[in-house]
């Protein structure tokens, strides 16, 4: 822990002229200007925020403090016999700016593992819950029966933190957070799917294999791989969208990352965020249920393209908000994929996906992005794995994203980011204005 605040630290003093002068000299200079359209339209594009731990690039994806998720593969360290770069070393990455060393991941997982224990009180919680309870309504139940372990919490309430300390205090609880995540997603996990039967957590192992042999869906070592894949790729992506806007929106109020993650969990759990990795599998599922035996080809998943389009639905999986490309995370599970489950059903008929569909939603005219997005296959290689409880999936993304939400929330402390509070108007003052 230390290490790492030593890292953050020096960090923070390298970037803190260019946030005074930012402040300081550059206070009044214009980002651009709000449209009436922009204020209906949920804030699209408005430049608003910071978030210092990733950047979107609309045709190379994310980048993780600057590097794009390939580099994290090659980059970041691995375990042992594994292609997979560690999500926990993108944690390390996300909060300072540095890949860590193998020798500081594997402190990194010991100290995550001596904090990973959660309280009698949260298992009793947890286990109390109906089992037809949904397992992201759990996890965040589970979250904010952590909250009262929180470090910032009884700092704060103590009267003597002082606001340059903020950051040290978020930075153990977000370490807490991330090491107890697993452990609560995995309980909920065989609580809701496997009888109650839990698997111990192996102190012998790195934060995602450790998740992944507590899930026990599989034996297969690939199993963890891909976990720590999944992982890995969805640990952060900018703060504008939902759940990190929560967790940053709710710790702005001071809030301590307990009941920050809770909420931002809680906006992760919408069918238009992170239950959309769900749709699209279903959609492939029924699609080759459909197709009845028959061999997918581009010239028949064409036709289900354009029938699901005239049903007025859209085909999950493609298209993006801000990207305007193949999502990199897309390619690199493709990539996973390809290399070790080529005729997999499922992967078969998203590669014959990947050729047809593309084109009829371009043809729309409308589209801005016919290309796949990061939910067209994640579903698909944890089904490969047996990981086919659909309602679960979106726990596994709160697990990942715990990573990048938290990490922004230390670093906003460390800036020392105020209390968000963004002006609303009255459909009244918009149509007055627009009348000027
Ligand atoms: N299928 C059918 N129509 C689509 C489409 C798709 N995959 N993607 C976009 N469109 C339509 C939009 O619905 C919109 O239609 P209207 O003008 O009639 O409302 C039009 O094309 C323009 O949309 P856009 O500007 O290209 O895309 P948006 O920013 O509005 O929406 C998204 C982005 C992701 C919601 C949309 O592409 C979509 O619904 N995709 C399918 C669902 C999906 O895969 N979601 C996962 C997103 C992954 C992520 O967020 O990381």
């Amino acid at each position: 822990v230390d290490t790492l605040k030593h890292k953050i630290q020096g960090l923070a003093e390298k970037k803190a002229p260019q946030l005074t002068a930012l402040r300081k000299e550059h206070g009044g200079k214009v980002l651009g200007e709000t449209t009436v359209g922009q204020c209906i339209g949920g804030m699209r594009g408005i430049t608003c925020m910071i978030s210092e731990t990733s950047l979107l690039d609309p045709m190379e994806g994310i980048r993780y403090r600057g590097r794009t998720l390939q580099d994290c593969m090659d980059q970041l360290p691995k375990a042992p016999g594994s292609k997979i770069g560690l999500p926990e070393a993108s944690f390390w990455l996300l909060l300072t700016d540095e890949i860590p060393s193998d020798a500081e991941v594997k402190a990194l997982n010991e100290e995550l593992h001596k904090r990973s224990a959660l309280p009698e009180s949260v298992v009793k919680t947890i286990d109390s819950l109906p089992k037809d309870t949904h397992p992201m309504t759990q996890l965040s139940i589970g979250l904010l029966a952590l909250q009262p372990t929180s470090e910032f919490g009884k700092a704060y309430r103590s009267g003597t933190l002082k606001k340059n300390e903020y950051w040290v205090y978020t930075l153990e609880d977000a370490l807490s957070l991330v090491a107890k995540v697993p452990i609560l997603a995995a309980r909920i996990f065989r609580n809701v799917f496997m009888e109650g039967k839990h698997i111990p957590s192996d102190p012998s192992m790195d934060w995602a294999g450790n998740y992944a042999q507590m899930l026990g869906v599989s034996d297969d070592a690939l199993f963890k791989d891909v976990t720590r894949m999944y992982l890995m790729l969805h640990a952060d992506h900018e703060a504008g969208n939902v759940s990190a806007h929560t967790t940053h929106l709710v710790g702005s109020a001071l809030s301590d990352p307990y009941y920050s993650y809770a909420a931002g969990v809680c906006g992760l759990a919408g069918p238009l965020h992170g239950l959309a990795n769900q749709e699209c599998l279903r959609w492939l599922k029924n699609t080759r249920q459909e197709l009845g035996g028959k061999e997918p080809t581009v010239e028949v998943l064409t036709q289900f393209a354009k029938d699901t389009l005239a049903s007025g639905k859209v085909i999950p999986g493609f298209g993006h908000g801000v990207l305007r490309n193949t999502d990199p995370r897309y390619v690199i599970q493709r990539q996973f994929a390809q290399d070790n489950f080529p005729n997999d059903p499922l992967v078969k008929l998203a590669e014959v996906c990947f050729q047809a569909i593309p084109p009829v939603l371009e043809a729309t005219g409308k589209v801005k992005n016919p290309w796949p997005n990061v939910d067209a296959l994640s579903g698909t290689c944890m089904q490969y794995f047996g990981l086919d409880q659909e309602d679960y999936y979106t726990v596994i993304f709160a697990v990942s994203r715990a990573l990048g939400c938290t990490s922004n929330l230390v670093w906003s402390r460390m800036m020392g980011l105020p209390i968000e509070r963004p002006k609303s108007v009255t459909l009244d003052w918009l149509s007055t204005k627009a009348a000027e």
